[in-house]
């Protein structure tokens, strides 16, 4: 006798797993016990929550199976105590003492369509991390600020490259757990008291008096209460890889955005994603959804935003700013790399060396291109779409169908470019539509370059002048 049940969504069967080993093991082992107690609650809990199982008989016979897929039911669950004839045994190779699953999926119901939020169609969250510790709560608080069912993403980060005394794979996996438990706004309101009774922001928050005063005071507001409904809820899975590629490159500001390490830093970038997105991506994936840890604010909807665009594209990037102190202006268009083709651009490519790597944004490279960045209009249409060529990955929407078809983060120079400025050119050739929205912003968080700390420090120190003659 055969018995197999049937899901709906490809729930409670699936790994819904959050157990990692740090490589710096800092976890106890009564923690791992924990994480596993709260996935086989939460397992349970989705699997009676569902209530779409049913069994079928033996005389149900494997037309069922058929059926299934063309329902696109998602899949089959063969359960352990179930009497397996010769036959069966046959048609399913690996059998194992205690249970194993097949699963049938008709793929096309994975493809990501614009009603996702009410079809309940399953996202990743993809999140690359290097020395992070520092904006791991802010990314926290706007994962949570994600209005789309938190039950239905999927989180994968995937932390290389740290320095020794970096804790961001620790404090990754502290507040992971809190999340999932719905006790991370408790801990993060927590930590935050204590860090500013003990007066430690200090100096190097100096630049905060220099920022503009309705960018901090929006600030202040995007991380106050009241939040929304789903705030709290825990999300369908968190997992945390660790994998280091040798990333020499400073993670400074400075350090950073040298032109002449942006080739390599950005091949290496791209192994990363890579290695991320073939890890976590899974067949009941309909979107994967890229988002930089270092981003300040963004709309609470912004995925179901994004999907709205669905209908005329497969990649869907917003506009990406950043705030700046008021003596540089207030604000400044930050992510150089979406942008449009050019035709200095392609006759640029065609003077360069096979494997030369043009990177958007610096002055070495005079493409004359049109940013994402730069077309924005603060009070322009949010629901303007332009295409695009180039992409960068702060927060990336991409149909997962993308994916599977071949496109990726090329870790080598793809029509001179790499990473996500090459995925959007390598997407575009597999015939997919990139877009970006000029009008619907996100902002990068500021860091201080050295320049303007030496700028601030010139300033405070002008200042501490002015008062000191005033007061003696
Ligand atoms: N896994 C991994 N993540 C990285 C690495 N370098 C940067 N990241 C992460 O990738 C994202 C983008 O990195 P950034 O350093 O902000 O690089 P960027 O976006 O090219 O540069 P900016 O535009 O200056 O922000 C962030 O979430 C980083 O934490 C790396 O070598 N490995
Ligand atoms: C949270 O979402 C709200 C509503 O979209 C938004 O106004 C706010 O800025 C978001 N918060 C953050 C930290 O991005
Ligand atoms: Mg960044």
């Amino acid at each position: 006798m055969l018995r197999f049940s049937q899901h709906q969504k490809p729930s409670a069967n699936l790994p819904l797993s959050h157990d990692f080993k740090p490589k710096k093991t800092r976890t106890s082992r009564k923690q791992k016990i924990g994480i596993c107690v709260i996935v086989s609650i939460f397992l349970l809990l989705l699997w009676t929550r569902s209530g779409t199982s049913s069994k079928y008989d033996d005389d149900d016979d494997y037309s069922n199976i058929d059926n299934l897929v063309k329902d696109g039911s998602g899949s089959i669950k063969y359960d352990s105590d179930t009497e397996l004839t010769d036959h069966d045994i046959d048609t399913i190779s690996e059998a194992s003492n205690e249970q194993y699953n097949l699963e049938i999926y008709d793929l096309n119901n994975y493809q990501g369509t614009p009603f996702a939020k009410d079809n309940e169609e399953i996202v990743l969250l993809c999140i690359p991390l290097r020395n992070a510790e520092k904006v791991l709560p802010l990314m926290f608080r706007n994962m949570m600020n994600m209005t789309y069912d938190h039950k239905l993403i999927d989180i994968a980060f995937l932390v290389s490259d740290c320095s020794e005394d970096d804790k961001t794979l620790e404090t990754l996996f502290k507040y992971s757990e809190a999340m999932q438990e719905g006790k991370l706004l408790q801990l993060l309101d927590q930590e935050e008291k204590k860090s500013k009774d003990s007066g430690i922001s200090g100096s190097s928050d100096l630049y905060l008096q220099y920022m503009p005063k309705d960018y901090i005071d929006n600030v202040k507001n995007a991380y106050s209460p009241p939040y929304h409904e789903e705030y709290n809820k825990p999300f369908r899975s968190v997992q945390v890889y660790q994998k280091d590629f040798g990333q020499a490159i400073g993670q400074g500001f400075s350090d950073r955005h040298d032109v002449k390490v942006q080739g390599i830093r950005r091949k290496l970038m791209g192994r990363a994603r890579n290695w991320l997105m073939y890890t976590a991506l899974k067949p009941y994936h309909s979107w994967v959804y890229w988002r930089d840890v270092d981003i300040e604010t963004s709309p609470g909807d912004i995925l179901q935003n994004l999907m709205k665009f669905s209908n005329g594209f497969d990649v869907i990037v917003p506009n990406v700013w950043r705030p700046l102190p008021t003596f540089l202006g207030n604000e400044q268009p930050y992510d150089l790399n979406s942008w449009i083709e050019s035709e200095q651009g392609l006759e640029l490519a065609k003077s360069l060396d096979e494997d030369d790597v043009i990177v958007e944004g610096y002055a070495e490279y005079p493409t004359w291109r049109v940013h994402l960045a730069y077309i924005r209009n603060p009070n322009g249409n949010e629901n303007e779409i332009v295409d695009l060529d180039g992409v960068g990955g702060v927060s990336i929407l991409a149909r997962a169908k993308v994916f599977r078809e071949g496109s990726n983060f090329p870790a080598f120079t793809f029509m001179n470019h790499a990473e996500t400025e090459a995925f959007g050119k390598l997407t575009k050739k597999l015939g997919f539509k990139v877009g970006g929205l000029p009008h619907y912003t996100i902002w990068h968080i500021y860091e201080p370059s050295e320049d303007d700390l030496l700028q601030i420090s010139t300033m405070e120190r002008k200042k501490r002048r002015m008062r000191d003659r005033k007061g003696g």
